[in-house]
């Protein structure tokens, strides 16, 4: 028998919750408890996907342990990580009529949940964001070069976004039926949620605000890759969304793409080893 708010395998689920991971094993079973909870109080059926991309960090003991209480379902991706690429597939091994997805990193409250959910049922509204930058909103422990970095990756997807304040929001839902309809749907890197409300062509957006806090356990994947793709990200976006502002916004995004390729010779320069001759 399943709990209240559990799917079994034979219920259609009406949410599927996606949570993409790597090494994440350490928050994960924290994470899938509270979501258990939470889900049991709001009596939605649901599942949950987690999307690994081959981790080997004993995720899948994680999730086996907590079967009970939560219909989680391990997916284990090979080959090129990406975390883009895990959301993806996720949302398209998705049975509900819901979709959420969500970091494992416990940054993203699960009590917020409902509140999404509850958003994305209300027509027109066809894209939800958990969002950290609406009145009500907020980051806890965020230091001034996080927080100025974000600023940033916001101001340079403006004229792709409108007025939505937090287009780069990890905590998202959206309907089952408007992923389906994304046309060309490309995505690589951290920002699937910017790419979605562009691609699904998305116009009735609603922010619900979050508290957003910084991971404790884990490791950050974020890193300066990252950021570089992330520009070459919204550079594919600009000439397939929105060529005009393209014109305007593509070379400014190529200046900062050269000046972090040549930050990171830099610094790699720095970093090796001077082997002095011996005399
Ligand atoms: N499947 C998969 N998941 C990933 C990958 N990279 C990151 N993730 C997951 O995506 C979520 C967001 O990654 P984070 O490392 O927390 O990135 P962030 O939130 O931008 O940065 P921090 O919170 O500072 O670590 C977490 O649940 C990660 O485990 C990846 O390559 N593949
Ligand atoms: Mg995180």
């Amino acid at each position: 028998m399943s709990q209240r708010g559990q799917s079994t395998s034979d219920q259609t689920p009406q949410v599927s919750i996606v949570i993409p991971t790597y090494r994440e094993a350490e928050n994960a079973r924290s994470l899938l408890t509270r979501i258990a909870e939470v889900m049991r109080r709001d009596g939605r059926l649901y599942e949950i996907l987690i999307v690994d991309d081959d981790s080997r960090d004993g995720i899948d003991l994680v999730v086996r342990d907590l079967a009970a209480i939560c219909p989680a379902r391990l997916i284990t991706r090979t080959g090129f990580r990406d975390l883009s690429q895990a959301v993806m597939e996720g949302m398209r091994q998705a049975r509900g009529r819901l979709i959420l997805v969500m970091d494992a990193d416990l940054s993203h409250p699960p009590e917020a949940i409902p509140r999404l959910l509850d958003a994305l049922d209300k027509p027109p509204t066809d894209y939800v964001i958990g969002s950290r930058y609406v009145a009500g909103g907020r980051t806890r422990h965020w230091d001034g070069g996080r927080r100025f970095n974000s600023f940033v990756a916001t101001l340079l997807a403006r004229p792709l976004t409108g007025r939505i304040k937090d287009p780069m929001a990890g905590l998202f839902a959206i309907h089952r039926s408007t992923f389906e309809r994304a046309r060309g749907l490309d995505p690589v890197g951290y920002k699937i949620g910017l790419e979605l409300l562009c691609r699904c062509r998305c116009q009735h957006p609603v922010e619900v605000p979050i508290t957003f806090k910084e991971r404790v356990g884990g490791q950050s994947k974020l890193n300066l890759e990252q950021q570089m793709r992330y520009l070459l990200h919204l550079d594919r976006l600009y000439r397939s969304c929105a060529w005009k502002w393209g014109v305007l916004v593509r070379p400014l995004l190529w200046a900062l793409l050269g000046t972090l390729h040549m930050y990171r010779r830099l610094t790699r320069l720095w970093q090796q080893p001077v082997n002095a001759p011996q005399s």
